[in-house]
This record gives structure tokens, C-alpha cells and sequence, in this order.
């Protein structure tokens, strides 16, 4: 039996475990990559780990999420991971440089590597046919470390790409389409890969989009195949050196094949608040419009800003609409300068940010109040631009620079003829904003450069044999890691200190949660489906975990969240039957007994409610090596007693 893509990386990688779906396996990674907001704890957690130089083939820090530097916080935090990046051997690419995603696909991915990164959004690498997957911080200090990074074996999705892309629909309309198709929980435990004849009309930055976006579905990763697009895309790169092909086996078995004819695609908006509320752009036509945002890791490459640009093309932009671009990379902005795309936006009227994630992550550019943002964003979710009440939508640049002259949501097709100009080929290389990792004696002398803000990570208890947790909070379906440890300009200076983050957990959903685990010794949270979904920041249970959480109870989870929950000593715990959700209240007592004994023995645990009385029973489905993490109060203790022994 033939081998599908991903298979054929994951097998090339595969060190640990039983090679089947469902089953955890453990993996090589080749490349690591880290941004500011999760990088310092990052590097705290690596330098607590004792390792002179990283074991990757190569490892990069970025900065590009907090670079509003508003106080010393921000800047300290970048000269502290630039020390970092000197002291283990590692790339740093500097602040202005580029959004992550993007310059590593430019500068370092490659095909056939396993890429994993402290971004949920490192799945874009899969654009260039690298087995590229968001993990939480800690697992990327592992795997810097040398160590093996364990998942799921994932089930494969064949996405049979036919036909070919009319004028003014785009990458952006693809995954949007699949989004509405799939739901933002549908690819938990997938890949999804792409396949079919309709690949080959889609470049690289198109692919990139896609597979970016495919962190919206919950998926493990996306990946497309590397074929001729791929090498054309690193010749210009002026790394064709890396190229190698990749294609599924003709025989290949797949889990599912969904087939998506790209005739068929038209102009998508995702509704506010989540990325799957998908709808098409005409039923949208003619709603007003405040602001319109083009950028971020999904659609900032230079075929996004030339197509936009052309939109613009010797007009002005809606007097009632702010429109803002930020160009993905230094590349880009330079790329855009060269080819006239810089003067099309400025004299269109548009306001030009930073290369950098800016305003997707509430940095800046928020809504007026309950204005309406159309933003060719990745993520919606409600609070998320920095502005609670404002509604945002997802598009593609063609609809965001169409609605942006119009100042009312415009399907692009609607527009008089636009000539379309071909940006690919203008290209300006310039690599001096990453700094190379250094010998190995420069390393040695290297200090570490600290500020006040930057404290330890704090480090889990032992599970106790029993848990007596109030429940502190009780919440819905679909809960993201933006509700659970918010971002934005406020919150974000305070990554690199956990006892002052810590009171900011839930926050939106619910001011007083802080207050209330304050007050408790054990905490417990209570969840529907898809717990933990969207980002990859630990913190999200890192925080929690340092108010008292210990144990979470959900319908389901979200794979990067659960997995992070397990990393710093919290139990996991999924109703066996969903139904008892509704049995709990906020601030009952549950308790749960005999737990080591339990897991090691099986997976089902029974909780007592004190108040009700009723007992009803959760399921923890790791394995062995997850239990002894949990049991050991997270993956820092666990390490170091490993290392003990
Ligand atoms: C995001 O898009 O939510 C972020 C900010 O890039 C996060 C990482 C973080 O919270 O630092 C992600 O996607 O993992
Ligand atoms: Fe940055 Fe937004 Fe991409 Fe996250 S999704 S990496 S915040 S641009």
C-alpha cells in the first residue's frame, strides 16, 4: 500500500511508538521556530533544561507580535530573546523584520522537514510541503533540546483540488469554503492534504494561505505537495538547493477524500464570531463598513498586496472606511516599494503598519465601538481586535480592497474590469535583519540580558491523590484560548511573568475569575466542545495552573490546549456521558479520588458532586508516558526527575 505525503515525512521522522492512526508516536523535528509573545517562556524553560546549543538542524526566534514596545516590557523582552538566540545557537529575526509564518516560509522552510513552532499558525510551512505543526512552548524547547515531539497519529485527509480559480476569488475563498464545509473543530486530529489537478495553478504564497488557515479547522497541520510551483517559489528565494519532491504514492490510502472544485469557489466571508460562520460575500453586498485590514501571516505576500494594490489603482478609498496594510515581511514591504505597490496603497489613501502581526492580535488599529473591521485575517474571535462589541469579518484582499473604495461589503466580481499585474517575479533578497547563531566559543561568553518583567517559569505541583476543586467557571462550546488568557496591547507586555498574567484568565468572559481561584486551594473549569481552541500560547494553562486549576472537564478538547494542559499538570478530563455538563453549577465542590491508582490502572475516574450528591464519570485517554507527566505536576517536573533517575 502506497503512502500518502505526510505519511511519507512523518515515517522519515518517526522514532517512537506504534505507526498507526489514533496511536501517539514520537517524532524528529528538524526546525524549530518561536515568536515573541510565547518565546520567552520558551527560552526560560530551555535554559532550565541546561543544554549549551540547540540539537535542531536549525532553530529561529522571531519577534513580530509585540513590537508596540508602549513601556520597557516589550523592548526588554527583545533584547532578552536576541541574547538568547546568541547564547544556543540560534537565527534571531529582528522586530520590523516579519511576521513568523511568512519569512520562514521565504528564508527557511523546506520540503520534506518537520517544522514545529510555538505558533498555532506554524502550519503555513505546509505550503512548501513541510510537516509543519503549532505545538505549546514547552514542546519546543524540548525539541530544540533534542528531544522527540510526541502526537497523535493523525488521521489523513485528501482534499482533491479540480478546476481552476476565476478572476477575483482566491486562496482565502478555498479555506473558507472548507471551513464552512469542515467547522472550526472538524480537523481535530487530521491532516488535511491536498491533492488533484487544481494544485498546480496555486503558487506557493496561495498554498501557504491555505495551510495557514488550516489551524482554523483544528487540524494537526495541512500540507500540499512540493512539486515544480514549489521550486520556482525557492529559485527565487535564491534557495532552490533545498527543493526536493514530494507526492503522494498513486495508491496512497486516505481516511476521506473531500473533492473541491475551484470553479465552483466564489467570494467567502466569515461571519463574526468564528472563523467558520462562513457565508458568501453577495449575501453580504452593500452592509457598511468601518475599517478594512489587509495583512497578517495568512494573506500579507506580495500576490496579496499586488492584488489589492490593483483594486486600488488610481482611486480613493471610502471616506467613512480606515484601511491599514501591513506588509508580511521585510521582503514584501521592500518588494512593494520596487514594484509601485507602496504608492498605490499610500495614494489610495491607505495607512501603512509595520511588518508585523499588529492589529490581529489587538496591537493596535482596533474598531471604533461596535464598528464593522473586514479583515483578511485568520481569526474573528469576539474581543480579539481589541474592541469587545466591534464585529469582524474574514475575507480575501480582493474583497477587503473592493469593499475598502466602496466602503460597504463588496463582492470584488462586481467591479468594472481590473487589470492585474504579475508581482511574483520582483523580488528584493535582504537578510540583514536576521542575525545568524554564533561559534559555539562566542556562545559560552554570551550573557543573558534581563529585565524586570521577565520572571521564572513557575513549575507545577504533584498530582495529588485527590482532588477537592470548586468549580470556578462553567462555559460553553468553542471556547478559545483568546477568552481563557486574553491578548492585546494591555495583556500581552506581561508574557514573561505569570503571577501577573495570571490575573487576566478569563477576564472577558467573566471579571472576577481571578478573585474566585484566589480564594480556593483547588480549582476546576468546566467546558463544552472543542475546549482550547485557536492559539497555541501556553499560558492559556501555564496561567491557570498557577491560580490552582487541576483538573478541566470539557466535552472535548482542542489538540494544542490539551496537550498544554497535560505539559503543566493539569488533568484533562472528557464527560463520558455529555449530559452531566448539565448537571454542574459554578462553584459546586467536585471531588475525585484515587487518582494515580486510577490512571495507571485505566482511563475512567469518577467525580462526586458535593452538592448534589451525583456521581458520574470522565475519561483521560493518554497514554503512559502522559500519565507519569501529569502525575509528576507537568513536563519541567517530569524532565528533571527523569534526569534524576
Ligand atoms: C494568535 O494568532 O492567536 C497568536 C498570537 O499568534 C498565537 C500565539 C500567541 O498567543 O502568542 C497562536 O496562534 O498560537
Ligand atoms: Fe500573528 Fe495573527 Fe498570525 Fe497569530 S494569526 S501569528 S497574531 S499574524
Amino acid at each position: 500500500m502506497g503512502l500518502t505525503a505526510a505519511e511519507k515525512i512523518l515515517k522519515e521522522h518517526f522514532r517512537e511508538g506504534t505507526f498507526k492512526p489514533g496511536n501517539e508516536i514520537g517524532i524528529k523535528i528538524d526546525q524549530t521556530l518561536t515568536q515573541d509573545a510565547t518565546g520567552t517562556m520558551v527560552y526560560l524553560q530551555f535554559e532550565a533544561m541546561d543544554i549549551p546549543r540547540v540539537r535542531t538542524e536549525l532553530s529561529v526566534s522571531y519577534v513580530d507580535h509585540n513590537t508596540l514596545q508602549t513601556d520597557y516590557r516589550n523592548a526588554d523582552d527583545h533584547r532578552f530573546l536576541q541574547s538568547c538566540a546568541k547564547k544556543y545557537g540560534i537565527y534571531f529575526s529582528r522586530p520590523g523584520n516579519g511576521i513568523c509564518h511568512q519569512v520562514h516560509l521565504e528564508r527557511f522552510g523546506a520540503p520534506g522537514k518537520t517544522l514545529l513552532g510555538s505558533d498555532s499558525h506554524t502550519p503555513t510551512g505546509g505550503g512548501l510541503g513541510a510537516l509543519a505543526i503549532g505545538a505549546g512552548g514547552l514542546d519546543i524547547a524540548v525539541a530544540m533540546a533534542g528531544g522527540l515531539f510526541y502526537l497523535t497519529y493523525p488521521e489523513i485527509i485528501e482534499v482533491r483540488l479540480t478546476g481552476k480559480l476565476h478572476s477575483m476569488c482566491s486562496a482565502k475563498d478555498i479555506i473558507l469554503t472548507l471551513l464552512k464545509k469542515e467547522t472550526v473543530k472538524g480537523g481535530v486530529g487530521k491532516i488535511y492534504e491536498y491533492t488533484g489537478p487544481g494544485v498546480s495553478s496555486l503558487s506557493v504564497p496561495q498554498r501557504a494561505t491555505i495551510t495557514n488557515m488550516g489551524a482554523e479547522l483544528g487540524a494537526t497541520t495541512s500540507l500540499f505537495p512540493s512539486d515544480s510551483m514549489t521550486r520556482e517559489f525557492l529559485a527565487l528565494q535564491k534557495r532552490a538547493s533545498v527543493w526536493k519532491p514530494l507526492q503522494a504514492d498513486d495508491d496512497a490510502v486516505y481516511a476521506k477524500t473531500i473533492t473541491l472544485d475551484l470553479d465552483t469557489v466564489v467570494p467567502m466571508a466569515a461571519c463574526p464570531h468564528m472563523p467558520d460562520n462562513v457565508v458568501e460575500v453577495s449575501s453580504l453586498a452593500g452592509k457598511k463598513v468601518d475599517q478594512v485590514a489587509i495583512g497578517s501571516c495568512t494573506n500579507s505576500s506580495i500576490t496579496d498586496l499586488g492584488i489589492a494594490a490593483d483594486i486600488l489603482q488610481g482611486k480613493t478609498i471610502a471616506e467613512s472606511v480606515s484601511l491599514a496594510v501591513s506588509p508580511g515581511t521585510k521582503q514584501v514591504l521592500d518588494s512593494a516599494v520596487k514594484a509601485g505597490i507602496y504608492h498605490t496603497f499610500v495614494s489610495s489613501g491607505a495607512r501603512i503598519l509595520e511588518s508585523a502581526c499588529g492589529p490581529c492580535i489587538g496591537m493596535g488599529f482596533a474598531p471604533g465601538s461596535k464598528g464593522i473591521s473586514l479583515r483578511t485575517f485568520n481569526r474573528n474571535f469576539k474581543g480579539r481586535s481589541g474592541t469587545a462589541d466591534a464585529s469582524v469579518y474574514l475575507v480575501s484582499p480582493e474583497t477587503a480592497a473592493a469593499s475598502a473604495l466602496t466602503g460597504t461589503i463588496t463582492d470584488p466580481r462586481s467591479l468594472d474590469s481590473i487589470t492585474t499585474g504579475n508581482y511574483t517575479d520582483i523580488i528584493s533578497i535582504n537578510d540583514n535583519m536576521i542575525i545568524p547563531p554564533v561559534s559555539p566559543e562566542e556562545s559560552r561568553s554570551t550573557e543573558i540580558l534581563r529585565g524586570p518583567n521577565i520572571k521564572p517559569c513557575p513549575l507545577g505541583s504533584r498530582m495529588p491523590e485527590t482532588i477537592r476543586g470548586t468549580v470556578l467557571i462553567k462555559v460553553d462550546d468553542n471556547i478559545t484560548t483568546d477568552h481563557i488568557m486574553p491578548a492585546g496591547a494591555k495583556i500581552l507586555p506581561l508574557r514573561s511573568n505569570i503571577p501577573e498574567i495570571s490575573k487576566h484568565v478569563f477576564e472577558a468572559v467573566d471579571p472576577h475569575f481571578h478573585e474566585r481561584a484566589a480564594a480556593v486551594e483547588q480549582g476546576i473549569i468546566v467546558g463544552g466542545e472543542n475546549y482550547g481552541q485557536g492559539s497555541s500560547r501556553e499560558h492559556a494553562a501555564l496561567a491557570p495552573m498557577y491560580l490552582g486549576v487541576k483538573a478541566v472537564i470539557t466535552k472535548s478538547f482542542a489538540r494544542i490546549h490539551k496537550a498544554n494542559l497535560v505539559n503543566f499538570g493539569i488533568l484533562p478530563l472528557v464527560f463520558k456521558n455529555p449530559e452531566d455538563y448539565n448537571s454542574i453549577q459554578e462553584s459546586d465542590e467536585l471531588v475525585i479520588e484515587n487518582i494515580s491508582e486510577t490512571l495507571l490502572n485505566g482511563n475512567t475516574l469518577s467525580v462526586t458532586n458535593t452538592r448534589s450528591g451525583a456521581v458520574f464519570t470522565v475519561s483521560y485517554d493518554g497514554d503512559g508516558r502522559l500519565i507519569e507527566i501529569l502525575l509528576a505536576g507537568g513536563l519541567l517536573n517530569y524532565t528533571k526527575e527523569q534526569l534524576t533517575r
